[in-house]
């Protein structure tokens, strides 16, 4: 391993058009956090950066939609995701902007280096335009009929119904899905960086100089360098943006991630304009990047080669990027609003900031994708933090109080037994433990590992018992018993002493090794241990004596509170409204999207199956349901019979245009009112990946009340 002087530290900048989201933080910024505080508290010299993204086609494209400048769209959602990362204790040292006029400075200077190098080739194309709204079309901005399978609503760059790819000189009767109108073929220049250039830097760098990298994260560079690099436009043709810095570039900008890892570059700037340079261009720094998994190959490969044109900058010495989180077993939409959303879970759940650290680190999907649950997150509250880690400092400082009059009892050497020795031993072990996950990058497993150490503190004074001592002590007093052994009595005083003081110093163990992880929680156990910050540095882990016997502690504090059903219900009731149909307005989607998939539910067995009765139905009527925008109120001739169904398609249908249609309906679904309204099944409906929802229907009409199977 390499002897660094400093660490460099940054997180994906989240695009500033919509808040961010439990999969963002699980994904990036937690794990980011994590490492942050652990290394702050082993004293390195450390320095975490990110900030917005603030440019790129989907931001212009919401500003459009809104009727508002791009400006403005980035200032709402910069505002909202600072102000989150900070409730939830992401620790930047400095969290920038995309449009600050330091990242616009530093981008461009970084185009005009690798310019004047010679490093771009010129290239003019063709490109579609759309007349009406005066801009160039992205592909996946051009809908038209798939060539290959007739599909109407083909995009651009694929069909998702026969999943060919295309390119939008393919589709027939292509249109722009801003004005709808036919996109018109332009010229247009721009700057190509050449990517094939670097393609024996990257395999040497990479695929042997880095075999240490994470399995997901080497896997997924290697494919890509394997397929062969090719030289990728830096440019766009934008109004909003960096400028190109030269002359002849009017209306062009640098292309979004051309200029967004550079903002780690800039927001450094901004935090130390006289000492940036130390973290950048000193090969002694170690440069970590901390993103999800559909940035790789923009952290791993394009950005290093970037940085290897200029020449002056250090590259990555990590990237320990994270798989995908779903929620409740479907893949988070932001389009569709299945999410849980950052913001608003610091609402509904004050003062649990920690709760969702700890849980999102629990099933953080750092080797493949994993799934957050509701119900999951209800538990690993009530039974992990709230019975092993809570519990056991609640119950050491509630006994100290009642055992100890609220003092630190001495430690009685002659009287120490191997329990006692045993666990302090644990706590030196811990110590070693934690450290080593936590340098390879193993969140999951040092938590884990924490969190057993208060498990072992609640079996040592379970084992001890020190009330029951306490007892035989106060017994012995009222019945003043003379004669009896003083040498019983006096071993069970040295007894209560020792577990208490051994539990004690645990604990203070405890704040120093939970501390990366949960902050609040070990700044609570600081007031509680009426200690300073400054006992936090991690030197202090593993040693016995933190706190000064006869030092008198505060009261107890509840660390965590117990999660209510009720609270759990309300949530998924929360979500719930998003399968009806309650479409978030952030359009947030990125500039590249890779299509992924839903995780396949649980297998059943054909008997869950058949339990199903699907049926097709006819629509015979359709009307809004009133103050619920939402909400569609169908008529649905079942052939037996005729029924209500409420459904939640209003923002994807009007009334008119659904009635006749044929629908595949869950005929044996209970009732549910929705809106006061009683609604009698359920109609299926596919979703394509850009959560434009399809009636599920026979391929020719058939009577109503068929049966599907
Ligand atoms: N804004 C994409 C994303 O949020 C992009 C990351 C930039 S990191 C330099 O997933
Ligand atoms: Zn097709």
């Amino acid at each position: 391993m390499k002897d660094y002087k400093r660490i460099l530290v940054s997180a994906a900048l989240p695009y500033a058009n919509g808040p961010v989201h439990v999969g963002h933080l699980a994904g990036c910024y937690l794990p980011a956090d994590i490492y942050v505080r652990y290394q702050r508290a082993r004293k390195r010299d450390i320095v975490f950066v990110g900030g917005s993204d603030e440019h790129g086609v989907p931001i212009t494209i919401r500003a459009m939609k809104e009727g508002i400048s791009p400006q403005e769209i980035v200032d709402k959602y910069h505002s909202l995701i600072k102000d989150s990362f900070a409730r939830i204790g992401i620790s930047f040292d400095v969290y920038s902007r995309t449009s600050a006029a330091i990242h616009h400075e530093t981008s461009a200077d970084f185009f005009k280096k690798l310019y004047d190098d010679g490093m771009f080739e010129e290239r003019e194309t063709e490109q579609y335009y759309d007349e009406e709204k005066e801009t160039f079309l992205a592909d996946r901005y051009i809908t038209g009929t798939c060539p290959v399978c007739q599909n109407p609503n083909a995009y651009g760059d694929q069909c998702e119904k026969c999943g060919s790819s295309l390119s939008p000189e393919q589709l027939i009767n292509p249109k722009s899905t801003l004005s709808h109108n036919p996109p018109k073929k332009r010229k247009t220049k721009h700057w190509y960086f050449p990517l094939n250039e670097f393609e024996p830097f990257l395999k040497e760098w990479i695929l042997e100089g880095h075999k240490e990298w994470k399995n997901n994260v080497y896997g997924q560079c290697k494919s890509w360098i394997d397929s062969g690099l090719q030289p990728r436009a830096m440019t766009r043709d934008s109004s909003w943006g960096v400028k190109v810095p030269l002359p002849d570039a009017e209306g062009k900008v640098l292309y979004v991630w051309f200029d967004a890892p550079i903002g780690y570059i800039s927001a450094t700037r901004e935090l130390l304009p006289d000492t940036w340079e130390n973290y950048w261009k000193r090969e002694d720094t170690k440069l970590v990047h901390f993103i999800g998994k559909d940035n790789i190959v923009f952290h791993c490969i394009i950005f290093p080669a970037m940085l290897k044109a200029h020449g002056d900058y250090v590259l990555p010495d990590n990237v320990p990027a994270n798989e995908f989180l779903n929620l409740e077993n479907d893949k988070v939409s932001t389009s569709r609003n299945w999410a849980v959303w950052l913001h608003e879970y610091l609402n509904d759940f004050s003062g649990c900031e920690d709760v969702l650290r700890y849980y999102l680190t629990t099933i953080a999907p750092e080797t493949k994708d994993s799934d957050f649950t509701w119900k999951g997150f209800q538990d690993a509250n009530n039974s992990e933090l709230v019975s092993i880690f809570g519990n056991f400092v609640n119950r050491t400082f509630v006994l100290m109080h009642k055992l100890c009059s609220g003092k630190v009892p001495p430690l009685h050497l002659e009287a120490m037994d191997d329990d006692d020795r045993n666990l302090f031993a644990d706590i030196k072990r811990a110590k070693h433990t934690i450290e080593e996950l936590l340098e390879q990058y193993k969140f999951r497993d040092a938590l884990f590992e924490v969190i057993d150490l208060a498990r072992k503190g609640n079996q040592y004074m379970q084992k001890k018992e020190p009330w029951i001592k306490a007892k035989q002590l106060t017994d012995d007093l009222a019945a003043n018993k003379p004669g009896l052994a003083t040498a019983e009595q006096l071993s069970a005083r040295q007894s209560i002493d020792n577990c208490m003081h051994v539990c004690l110093q645990l604990c203070a163990n405890l704040s120093i090794f939970i501390n990366p992880f949960l902050p609040h929680t070990a700044k609570k156990m600081l007031h509680m241990m009426k200690v300073v910050e400054k006992m936090l540095d991690w030197e202090n882990g593993g040693k016995e004596k933190l706190l000064s016997v006869g030092y008198s502690l505060r009261a107890p504090e509840l660390l965590f509170r117990k999660i209510e059903d009720a609270e759990i219900a309300a949530q998924l009731e929360k979500l719930q409204q998003s399968k009806n149909g309650n479409v978030m307005p952030a359009d947030a989607t990125s500039e590249d999207t890779t299509p992924s998939f839903a995780p396949l539910k649980e297998e059943i067995v054909y008997d869950d199956f058949a339990k199903l009765d699907l049926r097709i139905g006819t629509i015979v009527e359709a009307v809004k349901v009133p103050k619920a925008d939402k909400l569609l109120q169908l008529t649905v001739d079942m052939g037996f019979e005729t029924r209500t169904i409420v459904s939640g398609i209003a923002l994807h249908f009007s009334p008119e245009e659904i009635i006749g249609k044929q629908v595949t309906v869950v005929a044996n679904l209970a009732p549910r009112k929705m809106r006061g309204i009683e609604s009698n099944g359920m109609i299926l409906m596919a979703e394509d990946a850009e959560g434009k929802l399809h009636f599920m229907k026979p391929e020719n009409v058939v009577n109503a009340g068929a049966t599907v199977s």
